[in-house]
């Protein structure tokens, strides 16, 4: 069963403001290649942030829920705030094409356990290609990682290009893999332009703490919109 969701012409929904009169939770999509660390930023950002806003997460994985019992086990969020998205084929058809199991996921916990301030919605790892649909998310981050070389922001695609935020984490491997930070640097602002690029290694129990600030600064946006 579907619910309505009326988009703008952007694809941005129009409904922002709970029947409460409360501002619906701003949404973060986190996409990027399998094993990068998106699961790792989401739990980063959960115990970075938990003390201060009401969070929720909802994970898509393929065929099993092992991201949201990653989550579960190490407690980052109490269980009633973790919902898994089963996606059955491909995570990208579920955040781009028919986003309306997300969408319920998300109204279901703003129910369940709100009011909330952030919803954090992980991909099941993908290619360089899925994004996330702006009916789905109010703002993406993509993660990528350094351990395949410092070619991936060379190689562009939309994540990597449009993303709200790029990510490029484990930079605690990059003497391993010969990988070079400062030409990633360069490759990723001549893809993005103006738009913000973070390094970090969520291996460093502050590694988070960047991308957390950007978060709070989105947050603060959201609210004064
Ligand atoms: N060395 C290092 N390892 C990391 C870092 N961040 C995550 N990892 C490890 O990388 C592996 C994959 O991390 P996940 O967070 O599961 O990656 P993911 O993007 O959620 O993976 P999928 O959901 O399967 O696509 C795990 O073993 C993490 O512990 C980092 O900054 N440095
Ligand atoms: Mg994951």
């Amino acid at each position: 069963m579907h619910r309505d969701h009326p988009t703008d012409e952007f694809g941005t929904p129009r409904v922002t403001v709970l029947s409460s009169g409360r501002r619906r939770a701003l949404r973060i999509g986190l996409g990027g290649p399998v094993g990068s660390g998106k699961t790792a930023t989401v739990a980063a950002l959960c115990r970075a942030l938990r003390a201060e806003l009401s969070l929720a997460v909802v994970t898509n994985d393929i065929y099993t829920t092992e991201d949201a019992e990653f989550l579960l086990r190490h407690a980052v969020l109490p269980p009633e705030r973790i919902t898994a998205v089963e996606t059955g084929c491909c995570p990208h058809t579920a955040i781009r094409d028919d986003i309306s199991a997300n969408l319920e996921a998300v109204e279901d916990l703003e129910a369940a356990v709100g009011p909330l301030d952030l919803v954090l919605l992980e991909s099941g790892g993908d290619n360089l290609t899925a994004t996330f649909s702006r009916g789905l998310v109010d703002a993406q981050i993509f993660v990528i990682d350094v351990a395949g070389g410092d070619k991936i922001p060379r190689k562009g695609g939309p994540g990597v290009s449009g993303s709200d935020l790029l990510v490029i984490n484990k930079t605690d491997l990059a003497p391993l893999v010969g990988a070079d930070l400062a030409v990633m640097a360069r490759d990723a602002k001549a893809q993005r332009g103006e738009l913000p690029t973070l390094f970090c290694s969520l291996v460093d129990p502050d590694g988070v703490a960047p991308i957390a600030g950007w978060v709070r600064e989105r947050l603060a946006r959201w609210r004064a919109h």
